[in-house]
């Protein structure tokens, strides 16, 4: 990794201390940090695991927050050297059975390449999003963490899905350590778990974040194909995270993968998608062109069950699960009807059939109907 990056540059992670960007979020960035190492400190000597973060660590990593709010210049994407390039993201996703679960994430600080450009990245197993975990509600979620030994800083993780203290965040993961801990999935929905280290706002726009889906006890509903898509933003530098000024926009990662590679599904076929905005800053609209979301669960709790809806917003680390229906064959292109936001790579596409349009063979819905329940 090229050591004049100015997100790792230790030098400059020192040196640099501004506050005009980002002021509210560093100070609350500095009061969770003294939390967290009071946390830390308060609860070290209990602990026989090697998870907990070093009270200096935690103040180079307070230090790292200050670049993140100050950077004024970065070096273009081109001229970083990609360590690897980013592998498609397999939106498939499968129901899974009750019971224990262990999730094991791995962090890494990478130049990756991503559609045509290179970006510094901040990752989960390789991949970004991390991986689609799955579990169901009543079941014990152990989380794994460790952080790779040529990574620069902490990490960590925030399951939405917890009611822990910062939902797990406060296992702050030093370079070449591991952590650990443990909770019971409590709510169904589809949840957001991301990086909790400071400045959260970079490790999120840099890429650490994922999706961990908790089915309801009795399911979601009929079987049909499932799909897994978090909405995401590509930034350039970290100025541009400060300045929410993405680069690019990502369904699962990497921009247009499913224009250039569409999902195919069957003709005449339902399919369930569960959609998460993992921003960090922007917002979703999320659409299917040619068709209409039968149901639509707002962040994936059957309870919150809307009926015949074109376009779900989506709030930054919010969810959605919608159903629909592709009538006959053709294109069914995804999107964010945020139309600056989709130009920017924020489109997929769902082929049915052979993609040729044709007339269906469902029904047309009944009026109050939801199409197939
Ligand atoms: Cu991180």
């Amino acid at each position: 990794m090229p050591s004049n990056d100015p997100i790792l540059s230790p030098d400059r992670r020192q040196r640099r201390v501004d506050f005009d960007v980002l002021a509210p979020l560093t100070v609350v960035g500095v009061l969770l940090s003294i939390a967290a190492v009071a946390i830390v400190v308060l609860t070290m000597g209990g602990r026989s695991d090697n998870s907990a973060i070093t009270p200096a660590a935690a103040a180079t990593d307070t230090a790292g927050m200050k670049i993140g709010a100050a950077a004024e210049s970065a070096p273009a994407p081109a001229k970083l050297t990609a360590d690897y390039t980013m592998p498609a993201f397999d939106p498939v996703t499968r129901p899974v059975a009750a019971g224990p679960k262990t999730f094991n994430l791995t962090a890494t600080e990478r130049n990756v390449k991503v559609g045509t450009k290179v970006y510094t990245m901040w990752i989960f197993n390789k991949t970004v999003p991390g991986p689609v975990m799955r579990a169901v509600v009543g079941d014990e979620i152990t989380v794994n963490i460790t952080n790779a030994s040529d990574s620069r800083m902490p990490h960590s993780v925030d399951f939405h899905a917890s009611r822990l203290t910062l939902g797990g965040g406060r296992v702050q993961v030093a370079p070449g350590k591991s952590g650990t801990f443990t909770f019971t999935a409590d709510y169904p929905g589809v949840f957001m778990y991301h990086c909790a280290t400071t400045p959260v706002l970079h490790h999120i726009g840099m890429g650490m974040y994922g999706m961990l889906i908790v089915q309801p006890k009795a399911g979601f509903g009929a079987a049909m194909p499932e799909y897994a898509i978090t909405q995401s933003e590509l930034y350039a530098t970290p100025t541009a995270i400060n300045d929410n000024k993405p680069d690019s926009m990502a369904f699962n990662g990497i921009p247009n993968q499913y224009v250039e590679h569409p999902i195919k599904v069957p003709a005449d076929s339902h399919a369930r998608v569960f959609v998460l905005n993992a921003g960090p800053s922007e917002q979703s609209s999320f659409h299917v062109v040619g068709t209409i979301f039968d149901r639509a669960l707002a962040d994936g709790n059957p309870r919150n069950a809307t009926y015949g809806r074109q376009a779900i917003g989506i709030p930054t680390s919010g969810s959605t699960v919608v159903e629909m229906a592709f009538v006959g064959e053709g294109q069914f292109p995804f999107v964010t009807h945020q139309f600056n936001l989709a130009a920017k790579g924020a489109v997929g596409m769902f082929l049915a059939g052979d993609g040729k349009p044709g007339p269906g063979a469902i029904p047309a819905a009944k009026a109050g109907d939801n199409g197939h329940h």
